[in-house]
């Protein structure tokens, strides 16, 4: 097979890049190693940036985002038995976020992918990048026992965080930069009426949030130890220490039911320089990780998707090479944004095994700077709606 660009995964990001190549008449072929089934049922992020949003709307996928999503125009803050408040991104920026969930933004790039007549390939094995460095990069991979090859002009590494792409850059140009938390977080779904707002909330306990999915359907996530079981977390025990986690008043606004889905995710930042090496462009996971706490994965993941599809797009159509040899540092910078705020929210909101009083003393003094102060509020909200996208 030939295709222009070979996309390696389909998730958010390798779908939404051939979605938006598409639209500008380069060819693309996808290459995923789940199935198709596997990909759509994966529960992960929920919050979209402004930006994220407008650009779904602009790609011609905002129509049941629109109907279905929930536009939100702040986050709650709670601190135990401190009064809590919302920081409101409208009054600050005049944008707002949208609680809508990647499982169904997956399914809706599936959708129009398939509507295109786009090229798929789900249950691939031991896909393998070659010739990265050349002018004639190719990929193989076996679907069904047999040996197949794609030819190429470039590889797209979307391939999420285990994926295959990031390795085939030499050690000798790669650079890595990582921290690992001593502590996961433990989410549910259930079929909940849930809070009004998103909620962070801090507690000597450990960290909690409450966010949703619709009118009808609940996120609750609850800070973990590492070496936890899902089997010691049975769903009286889970809302139990929820609750315990919220300020008394909130607690009891949260509606319990039994949970449709329970998993744990352990909590990491990494990065990995450069994002382009020859002809292999790496985008979204495969290039950065971050905790969740801001809510910045797949948002990252859409910003890639856009300097990488803009940049290819000025290449072919323009024969204008700037924002291909500029990718990697104008990714970066945007990554390394989204790295900072997640780190940031995540040693603000989570207790460490080792944190002495002096960590509690100076965390609790920067809620109250934040709780008091407007520019510290600003500062947060432009961050967590989203910075712009570079021109
Ligand atoms: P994905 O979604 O991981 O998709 C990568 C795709 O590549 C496939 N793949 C391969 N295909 C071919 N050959 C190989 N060798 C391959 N290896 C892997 C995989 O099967 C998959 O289909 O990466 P992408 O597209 O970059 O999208 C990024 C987002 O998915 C991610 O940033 C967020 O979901 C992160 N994340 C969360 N972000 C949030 O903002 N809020 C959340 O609540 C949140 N929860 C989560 C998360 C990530 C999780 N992971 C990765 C463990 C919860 C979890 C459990
Ligand atoms: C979610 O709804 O899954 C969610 C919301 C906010 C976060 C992380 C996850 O920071």
């Amino acid at each position: 097979m030939r295709t222009q660009i070979a996309i390696i995964g389909g998730g958010p990001a390798g779908l939404l890049l051939s979605h938006m190549l598409d639209l500008e008449g380069v060819d693309s072929i996808v290459v995923e190693r789940k199935s198709k089934a596997y990909v759509l049922q994966r529960i992960r992020a929920g919050v979209l940036e402004a930006g994220t949003v407008d650009l779904l709307r602009q790609v011609g996928l905002g129509e049941r985002m629109d109907r279905e999503g929930h536009p939100h125009n702040g986050i709650g803050i709670d601190w135990q038995d401190r009064p809590r408040f919302l920081i409101d991104t409208n009054t600050f920026t005049g944008k707002s976020m949208m609680a809508y969930g990647q499982t169904a933004i997956t399914e809706d790039l599936y959708a129009a992918r398939e509507k295109a007549g786009g090229h798929i390939i789900d249950e691939a094995d031991n896909v393998t990048l070659h010739d990265i460095a050349s002018d004639a990069p190719y990929i193989t991979f076996e679907k069904d026992g047999r040996e197949q090859r794609i030819d190429c002009d470039y590889i797209a590494g979307c391939d999420g965080y285990h994926g295959v792409s990031r390795h085939a850059i030499p050690a000798s140009v790669q650079q890595n930069f990582e921290k690992v938390y001593p502590f996961g977080w433990l989410g549910i779904m259930s079929e909940t009426p849930p809070l009004p707002d998103i909620v962070y909330a801090y507690h000597e306990r450990g960290f909690a949030l409450a966010s949703m999915r619709n009118p009808t359907l609940s996120r609750y996530y609850i800070q973990c130890d590492l070496d936890t079981k899902i089997e010691d977390w049975p769903d009286e025990v889970f809302w139990d220490e929820l609750k315990a986690r919220f300020p008394s008043e909130v607690a009891a606004q949260i509606v319990t039911g039994p949970s449709i889905e329970k998993s744990i995710a352990p909590l990491r930042s990494f990065v990995s320089e450069p994002m382009r090496y020859g002809r292999l462009m790496l985008a979204g996971d495969a290039a950065h990780i971050v905790p969740p706490t801001g809510a910045k994965g797949l948002n990252l993941a859409v910003s890639d998707v856009f300097y990488l599809s803009r940049a290819l797009t000025e290449h072919y159509k323009h024969d204008r090479q700037t924002y291909l040899d500029g990718y990697s540092d104008m990714a970066l910078r945007r990554v390394w944004g989204a790295e900072r705020l997640s780190w940031w929210l995540t040693s603000l909101l989570h207790r460490f095994p080792d944190d002495t009083p002096f960590d509690l003393r100076t965390r609790q003094n920067q809620f109250d700077h934040l709780a008091a102060s407007k520019v510290a509020q600003a500062a947060l909200a432009e961050e967590y709606v989203g910075l712009p996208f570079e021109d």
